[in-house]
C-alpha cells in the first residue's frame, strides 16, 4: 500500500502512516489505503486490536495541502464526504479497540484521527493542533463532535478557535491521553496495551465500544435499555461462560471470541 505500513503481530495490527517527509500528510492514495486497512482489520477475526501511529517525527499533519493545488482535486465538501468521513466512520465503528500511538504533532484531520482512536498514548513531544483555521477551514473529520466529548466544550472551543497546540502533558492532565511515554518506548507500550486488549473477550469489547459510542447521543433511559440488550448478548457468549469458569477455577480466562 502506498505510504502505509500494516504489520500484524499475533492478534495486533499496527498501522503506520509512512510519509515522514510531509509529516504523514494525507493524500488521496493514503486515505484510500488507510480506509482499506481498517476494512481489512474489521474483516479479519484473527486481529483483535489495532495500533495507529506515524513514521518519523509526526503523527499526521492532516490533509496534504500541496495536493489541494493539483488540477483535478475534488471539491472540499466532496473530499470530506467521499474520503474523510468514511475513514472516521470505519474507525469509530470498528468492533475492535484502536490504540493511538501519538508520536508527534497531530494536526488538522490528523488530530481528528487521533480523537477517533479509543485510547491514546502520546510521546513526550507530541501535540494536538486544530490547524484548520490557519488555512481558512473549519474542523472536520469528526473533530467538532469528538473533541468536546473528550475534553469538554470550553477547551474544544479554545482549541478550535485559537488553533494553538495542546501539549502531550496538558492532554494527559485533561484525560485526552492515557499516558505520556518517552518517544522511543511509545510504539512498544501501545502494542503492549493493544495486546492486553486483545486478550479480552472480543464480543464484550465490541459491544462496550458500541455502547460508549451510542451513549454520547442517547438519553439515560435509552442507554439503560442499550446496556440491558448488550448485556443479554454478551451473556450468551461462550466467553462469558469461560470468564465465570476461570474466576471459579482461579485461573486466567482464555477468550476465544465465541
Ligand atoms: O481536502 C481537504 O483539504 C479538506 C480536508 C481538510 C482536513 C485538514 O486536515 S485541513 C488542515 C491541514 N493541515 C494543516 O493545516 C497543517 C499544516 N502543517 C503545519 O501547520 C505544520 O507543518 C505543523 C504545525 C504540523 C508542523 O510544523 P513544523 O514546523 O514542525 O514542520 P514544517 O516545517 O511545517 O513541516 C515539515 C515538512 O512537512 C515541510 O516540508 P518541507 O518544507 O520540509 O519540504 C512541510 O511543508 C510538510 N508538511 C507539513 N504539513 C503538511 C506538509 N505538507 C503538506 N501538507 C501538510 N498538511
Amino acid at each position: 500500500m502506498p505510504d502505509l505500513r500494516v504489520e500484524i503481530d499475533d492478534d495486533v495490527a499496527t498501522i503506520t502512516l509512512d510519509r515522514p517527509d510531509t509529516l504523514n500528510a494525507l493524500t488521496v492514495p493514503l486515505k484510500e489505503a488507510l480506509l482499506a486497512a481498517f476494512r481489512a482489520v474489521a474483516a479479519d477475526p484473527a486481529i483483535r486490536a489495532v495500533v495507529l501511529t506515524g513514521a518519523g517525527r509526526a503523527f499526521c499533519a492532516g490533509q496534504d495541502l500541496r495536493e489541494r493545488l493539483e488540477p483535478d482535486v475534488a471539491p472540499l465538501a466532496d473530499e470530506i464526504r467521499l474520503r474523510y468521513n468514511p475513514l472516521i466512520r470505519a474507525m469509530r465503528s470498528l468492533d475492535k479497540p484502536i490504540v493511538g500511538a501519538i508520536n508527534g504533532v497531530a494536526a488538522g484531520a490528523g488530530a481528528s484521527m487521533a480523537f477517533a482512536c479509543d485510547i491514546r498514548l502520546a510521546a513526550a513531544g507530541a501535540s494536538f493542533l486544530l490547524a484548520f483555521g490557519r488555512v481558512g477551514l473549519v474542523p472536520d473529520s469528526g473533530a467538532t463532535w469528538l473533541l468536546p466529548r473528550l475534553v469538554g466544550g470550553a477547551k474544544a472551543a479554545e482549541m478550535a478557535l485559537l488553533g494553538e497546540p495542546l501539549s502531550a502533558a496538558d492532554a494527559e492532565r485533561m484525560g485526552l491521553v492515557t499516558r505520556v511515554v518517552p518517544a522511543e518506548a511509545l510504539v512498544d507500550e501501545a502494542q503492549q496495551l493493544a495486546s492486553q486488549l486483545a486478550r479480552g473477550a472480543p464480543q464484550a469489547l465490541a459491544l462496550t465500544k458500541r455502547a460508549l459510542e451510542q451513549g454520547w447521543s442517547a438519553t439515560f433511559e435509552e442507554q439503560l435499555e442499550t446496556e440491558a440488550e448488550f448485556q443479554g448478548r454478551a451473556g450468551d457468549t461462550a466467553d462469558h461462560a469461560e470468564g465465570i469458569a476461570a474466576f471459579v477455577e482461579r485461573r486466567t480466562p482464555r477468550f476465544s471470541g465465541s
